[in-house]
């Protein structure tokens, strides 16, 4: 591609224009080349990440289904090797649902894990400042929350969101996963299972010896919530807590 045809994808990128979107990305990830972007964006960039199986694709799922209910608007990006986002049911059928050119107001886009632009982190932060031009209102990036570029990732969101679950990723195995100093606010998925509660006073003694965090120079201690995201129980508490987060 040449130079022009780069911006003018890009143009079209920024006026909305969701196919555009889809094939700029494809564009970074084929050829590692980043577009020349230096506007920044009024999205909520949401990092969530956890250990695999806690929830986090569910929690995304949950989380479309409330900001579609209130009118807003949301990209989701997912870097997830271990379960790639066609292969969920639950986000499976929502792509089903909203893979319309007409509904503008959805992107979900899995993205390939080996790039040209030196690893996961480097091409999703790329992919990312793409997005923050199409001019959604949120924009959702699901990572496991594993290694080192993971981690990466989730210092460029504005919020992160780390998702456990009872008898899996625990206190310890969160804290050895660097979960626990990076998380702007807890969940606690599948409260629907026993042990929910005990995960949950774990992790809150855990945080306590975190690093203090700060909101707009005030002071934020991150909530550690329940729920339950197959459900939907906790959801919109969980967006409260999302958004009082960006507020401070
Ligand atoms: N019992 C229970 N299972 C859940 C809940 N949320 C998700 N799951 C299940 O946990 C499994 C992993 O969910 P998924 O969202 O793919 O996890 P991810 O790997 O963290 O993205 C799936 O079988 C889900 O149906 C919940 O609230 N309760
Ligand atoms: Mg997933």
């Amino acid at each position: 591609m040449s130079q022009s045809d780069n911006t003018e994808l890009l143009s079209q990128v920024r006026n909305g224009d969701r196919q555009a979107l889809a094939k700029a990305i494809t564009v970074i990830e084929n050829t590692g080349l980043p577009f020349e972007i230096n506007e920044s964006a009024g999205a909520q960039v949401i990092g969530i990440t956890g250990a695999p199986g806690v929830g986090k694709s569910t929690t995304v799922d949950a989380l479309i289904k409330l900001l579609r209910e209130r009118n807003f608007s949301v990209a989701v990006l997912a870097v997830d090797p271990s379960s790639p986002i066609s292969g969920g049911a639950l986000l499976g059928d929502r792509i089903r649902l909203t893979d319309h050119f007409t509904d503008s107001k959805v992107f979900i886009r899995s993205l390939a894990t080996r790039g040209h632009l030196g690893g996961l982190s480097a091409s999703t932060k790329a992919v990312l400042q793409l997005v923050k031009t199409a001019k959604f209102d949120f924009i959702i990036v699901e990572t496991v929350g594993v290694g080192q570029s993971e981690v990466e990732v989730m210092r460029v969101v504005d919020t992160v969101l780390v998702v456990l679950a009872p008898g899996m990723g625990d206190g310890i195995q969160a804290s050895k996963a660097g979960l626990l100093e990076i998380g702007d606010i807890y969940l606690v998925n599948k409260s629907d299972r026993e042990g929910a509660d005990q995960t949950a006073q774990d992790i809150s003694r855990s945080i306590e010896m975190s690093p203090p965090k700060t909101v707009a120079g005030k002071p934020w201690i991150p909530p550690v919530l329940l729920g339950a995201m197959q459900n939907g129980t906790g959801v919109v508490e969980l967006m409260d807590g999302i958004e009082r987060h960006r507020n401070g």
